[in-house]
């Protein structure tokens, strides 16, 4: 075999080899939306019971830093720390349109270095229903290690910053670990997110243990840099009792006319 000849089999090889490796799992990984993207059409516009967990430092609290576009890089977020815990809110909900309806953006600088969080959501900011999410990463993987998002389901952290992981509301009727009944799909106005403690105390939907780099310390878990909206819904705007006092008050009054007339 002529040497440049070598060299081009040499590389396709490495280039197959490696692809096999990298998507092992059983999951599609184009689950992802760019930050870019205009089929992102609002963004999270307040937030609530910011809970840190452990091993989180100051400068990484600042829940403000989720609202608005995602910025896509590593410093806009707000650090959830170990088993720490945020909820995201919006003025316009999330509906249930076609396809996917929100997106999670993380700051991961890498494909595999995925930090991960239980996504949940709520009509009425009380009753929340986790998503189904499945993690077939087989073994602990070190505060470097690396996770393989073909191995990932319906978890955020699944998409390196830029890319958000993307979230269909349709999802939740076919739910198994809870009955998601109790929401309204075309109203969803709270988003929370748990991190997940990779040491293998967290579980998901099937029971398998779920994995992600730990320790880490600083900025431990899940960071959020935004969530982003593709299918709003309309927002219910509440009718002042004023309103319906004066409109009762005027059906009287003709009322009490026509009797006199
Ligand atoms: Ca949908
Ligand atoms: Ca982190
Ligand atoms: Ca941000």
């Amino acid at each position: 075999m002529k040497k440049s000849y070598y060299l081009i089999f040499m590389a396709a090889a490495w280039i197959i080899c490696n692809s096999t490796a990298a998507w092992a799992g059983p999951f599609a990984v184009d689950d992802y939306i760019d930050k870019n993207d205009s089929g992102i059409v609002a963004w999270a516009t307040g937030w609530e019971n910011y809970l840190p967990g452990t091993h989180v430092d100051t400068q990484w609290q600042t829940p403000d830093k989720a609202l608005g576009a995602a910025v896509g890089g590593s410093f806009d977020i707000v650090c959830l720390g170990r088993g720490g815990s945020i909820t995201m809110t919006f003025d316009t909900p999330v509906a249930n349109g076609d396809g996917a309806d929100f997106a999670v953006f993380e700051n991961s600088f890498s494909a595999s270095f995925l930090e991960l969080a239980y996504v949940e959501v709520s009509t009425n900011g009380v009753d929340f229903v986790r998503f189904d999410n499945y993690s077939y990463t087989s073994s602990p993987v070190g505060g470097f290690g690396s996770v393989d998002a073909s191995n990932l389901y319906q978890l955020a952290g699944k998409h390196q910053q830029g890319l958000g992981t993307l979230f269909d509301l349709d999802m939740l009727q076919y739910n198994t670990g809870q009955d998601a009944s109790i929401l309204d799909l075309n109203a969803i106005y709270y988003i929370r997110l748990v991190d997940i403690v990779g040491d293998g105390t967290a579980f998901d939907t099937a029971g398998n243990i779920i994995y992600d780099p730990y320790p880490t310390t600083g900025s431990a878990g899940f960071d959020l840099d935004a969530i982003g909206v593709l299918n709003p819904g309309t927002s219910a705007v509440p009718v002042p009792g004023t309103f319906w006092l004066m409109l009762s008050g005027y059906v009287l009054l003709v009322k009490t006319r026509r009797e006199k007339s």
